[in-house]
């Protein structure tokens, strides 16, 4: 592979080897990867992420599937399955249809100074780095930021608490830009995962009341085929996927989450993935990094099936 970049899949990875892995792609395969960094996080650190496409994006009748990680910044398997994602469309192709039928955006971290803060400072920390909302505690929790039925239920109105909401909906850089990159490609973005742990699920919405979209019976179609190809993949003593709506799979209610946002504003077929702990409580984030690329492989297999069945619908 020419001496480029390297992603290690045997440990967790500090951002600057993401930061350093999207250039090198980019860099390298200037034809189908194209790095964009739309705005800075609040700390001033640059939101990255590769538009990957056969065409530069210019023949409109691809589908789009976007896929993103690492809002929640403890959860450190998120971000290393999107990284594998690019190395299966870009550098190890064993899936050539994939490039050809659609256009990929993927962003392994949408949160980078979490992401730093819970390697340099406080392991478990889930939310942003924000000020902007109290003097006095930092960090809204991002995956309840979004505009959709907002600070509503399963929020806290405390900015000390992990899944404070925000000031306003959109508040944060961090979800400002997924939310553009949402809307921009609106028109064409057929899939939407967003990448979080823990629990071996699969979750679509409405997150919010437990209540099921027009699109529920897709949404299940596309959910079991994506959580079957898992399970022939997984080592026996990982948990099987469970598919459902957020609320009744994960037991809780949740408002602002982008999986609800992002299906609110017309995205057919989007999901929150809860990839493997092997643990409960705080430990279920410290998945053993010898399970990294087990993870990873395995929820390939659940993104190809995605895209083919999105791409049949
Ligand atoms: N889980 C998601 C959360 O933000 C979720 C689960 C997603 C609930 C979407 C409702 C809607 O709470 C994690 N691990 O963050
Ligand atoms: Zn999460």
């Amino acid at each position: 592979r020419n001496g480029g970049v390297r992603m290690p899949y045997n440990n967790y990875q500090r951002l600057s080897v993401y930061d350093d892995y999207l250039d090198d792609i980019a860099r390298r395969y200037p034809n189908v990867a194209k790095l964009v960094s739309p705005a800075n996080s609040f700390e001033g650190r640059p939101i990255k992420y590769l538009k990957i496409s056969t065409t530069n994006f210019e023949d409109t009748s691809k589908p789009i599937i976007f896929i993103e990680g690492g809002i929640h910044a403890r959860e450190w398997i998120a971000p290393p399955t999107v990284t594998w994602a690019i190395k299966k469309l870009v550098e190890d192709v064993t899936e050539p249809d994939l490039l050809e039928r659609f256009d990929w955006i993927l962003m392994p971290i949408s949160n980078p100074d979490g992401y730093e803060f819970s390697h340099r400072s406080s392991r478990f920390w889930r939310k942003t780095r924000s000020t902007h909302s109290a003097p006095f505690c930092v960090g809204v929790d991002g995956n309840r930021n979004y505009d959709f039925a907002w600070n509503t239920v399963g929020v806290s109105i405390n900015p000390c608490a992990d899944n404070y909401a925000g000031r306003q909906a959109f508040s944060e850089i961090e979800t400002r830009v997924v939310r553009d990159i949402i809307l921009e490609n609106l028109s064409r973005m057929s899939l939407y995962i967003t990448m979080h742990s823990f629990g071996s699920m699969i979750l679509y919405p409405w997150g919010h009341d437990g209540s099921l979209s027009n699109n529920a019976f897709a949404l299940q179609y596309v959910g079991v085929g994506m959580a079957d190809a898992i399970f022939a993949k997984k080592l026996p003593h990982f948990p099987r996927y469970q598919v459902g709506n957020s609320v009744h799979v994960i037991g809780y209610r949740a408002s602002g989450a982008s999986e609800d946002w992002a299906h609110s504003v017309g995205v057919p077929l989007s999901y929150t993935y809860e990839l493997p702990g092997l643990s409960n409580g705080l430990n279920g984030f410290n998945l053993n990094p010898r399970y990294i690329e087990q993870v990873c492989r395995e929820t390939w297999e659940g993104i190809v099936v995605g895209a083919r069945r999105s791409g049949d619908l």
